[in-house]
């Protein structure tokens, strides 16, 4: 081979040094391997590859922790390939329950980072029955009916209805297009094992010789499958991650690092797509400051001050309901659309959060566990007024709240009576 020609002094060490530890069986009996499969390294190296390029990927940014499983996947394909193409171990009914159980398990861990990137749940029963079933599967055509066309049956068929059911829930459940193709791709590993097993099994004989089956068709076609679908699969997915580190920084830019929640600009996207969305429907904003913050950061120091404004932002996460957006927007500031809501509602569920906020205890050694209390402002959203008009009216309530002694939720009410008044007098309705 051409790597020997290059380095023969580094093949005489190599062999050495496999006798010398007692594994010089691995060289006779894989020297033979590699030059009858040696293209076949192909698969696994470029499994290799991906597996660090993911890995990669997540050390860059450290947050999409998907891309780890990811990198798991592709590296244990790896060493699941190089157990069976070195023969380690070297029994042939182990190797295949070794290979086996690594191919299994980088199988799920690249379901499982498809999952994790979809956030979406895996059904683990349906998982545990397929899995369990391989398994038990494989090991009795190792073990106790020895049979290498009925494990490969089992191995082959069982991986591939699991990927199938996994990739049919994800492409189902799929809300963009890159998830869409993640699914089709899948879908394609899936399908492909069976009429490959089936037609390359052809002239593999139930051999107990290793040799004999790295010399098989089958080997031979699996291969040459995998170099091919590692990279259509890897390339897919680096793609789906290099879309989604691109949405992560843009959402960043979108966010408040301090609390996580939007900063203004994205509060204002936000919104505007839940306006559109609204079509019609009314929805309420409200604006909340917090009271006497300033004499916290006086008494407490910034860093408290700042533990405040987390747990606040918590508070109203959590109070809120799923379509609602908050943000905060600057200093201890924070403002919220309230969908599908009139302003009587509004202010009950505001004032539910206005009493959470007086309730909780900020505690520290600097806070020394003490309460703080909010003001609010509501206002609704009339239909053709601009967001930043809302807002604005709320910003007013806001004000009142606090000329009227802080620790309140007050409600734009005033301007729309005075409106109704305003038109009955014109003559409205006629
Ligand atoms: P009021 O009840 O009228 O709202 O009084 P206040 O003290 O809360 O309002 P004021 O606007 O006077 O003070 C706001 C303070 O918030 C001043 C500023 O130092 C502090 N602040 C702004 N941004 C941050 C931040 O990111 N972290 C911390 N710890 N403090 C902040
Ligand atoms: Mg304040
Ligand atoms: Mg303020």
């Amino acid at each position: 081979m051409a790597w020997r020609r290059i380095c023969p002094d580094a093949t005489i060490t190599f062999t050495a040094a496999l006798q010398r530890i007692g594994a010089g069986h691995l060289l006779v009996h894989h020297r033979e391997l590699f030059t009858a499969t040696g293209w076949a390294v192909l698969a696994p190296f470029r499994s290799l590859v991906f597996g660090a390029a993911f890995f990669g990927l997540w050390w860059w940014q450290r947050r999409l922790r998907y891309l780890l499983y990811l990198s798991a996947s592709f590296t244990l394909f790896t060493i699941g390939m190089c157990a069976q193409t070195i023969g380690i171990p070297h029994d042939i009914a182990w190797n295949f329950m070794v290979s086996g159980s690594i191919y299994t398990a980088a199988l799920l861990a690249l379901l499982d980072g498809c999952y994790k990137r979809t956030s979406l749940k895996p059904r683990y029963a349906v998982r545990l029955c397929i899995v369990g079933l391989v398994l038990l599967g494989i090991s009795y055509f190792c073990f106790e009916d020895p049979s290498l066309k009925a494990r490969l049956y089992v191995m082959n068929f069982g991986l591939g209805v699991l990927t199938l059911v996994d990739a049919v829930y994800l492409g189902r459940a799929a809300k963009k297009m890159m998830d869409r193709i993640v699914a089709w791709v899948l879908l394609g590993l899936g399908v492909q094992g069976f009429p490959r097993t089936v037609l390359s099994f052809g002239t593999t004989g139930e051999s107990r010789d290793m040799m004999a089956f790295v010399h098989s068709s089958y080997w031979t076609w699996m291969n040459a499958t995998y170099a091919l679908l590692v990279v259509l699969v890897g390339l897919t997915l680096v793609a789906a991650a290099v879309a989604d580190v691109i949405e992560e920084l843009q959402g960043r830019a979108m966010e408040d690092p301090l609390t996580g929640l939007l900063n203004r600009r994205g509060f204002e996207e936000a919104a505007r797509k839940q306006i559109a969305k609204a079509k019609g429907r009314c929805f309420s904003v409200a604006v909340c400051d917090i009271d006497h913050f300033k004499a916290i950061n006086d008494a407490c120091g910034h860093v408290d001050g700042d533990a405040v404004l987390v747990k606040v932002a918590e508070l109203l996460r959590e109070k809120l309901r799923r379509g609602d957006v908050v943000a905060r927007f600057g200093g201890e500031e924070f403002v919220m659309l309230l969908s599908d809501i009139h302003r009587e509602d509004a202010r009950d569920l505001i004032e539910r959060l206005r009493r959470a906020v007086e309730d909780v205890r900020f505690g520290s050694e600097g806070l020394k566990w003490r309460r703080i209390t909010a003001s609010f402002g509501i206002a609704e959203y009339r239909v053709g007024e601009e967001l930043e008009d809302v807002i604005r009216r709320a910003d007013k309530m806001l004000y009142v709240a606090k000329r009227n002694g802080r620790n309140s939720a007050l409600v734009d009410w005033l301007r729309l009576e005075v409106q109704v008044e305003m038109l009955t007098e014109a003559g409205w309705p006629r």
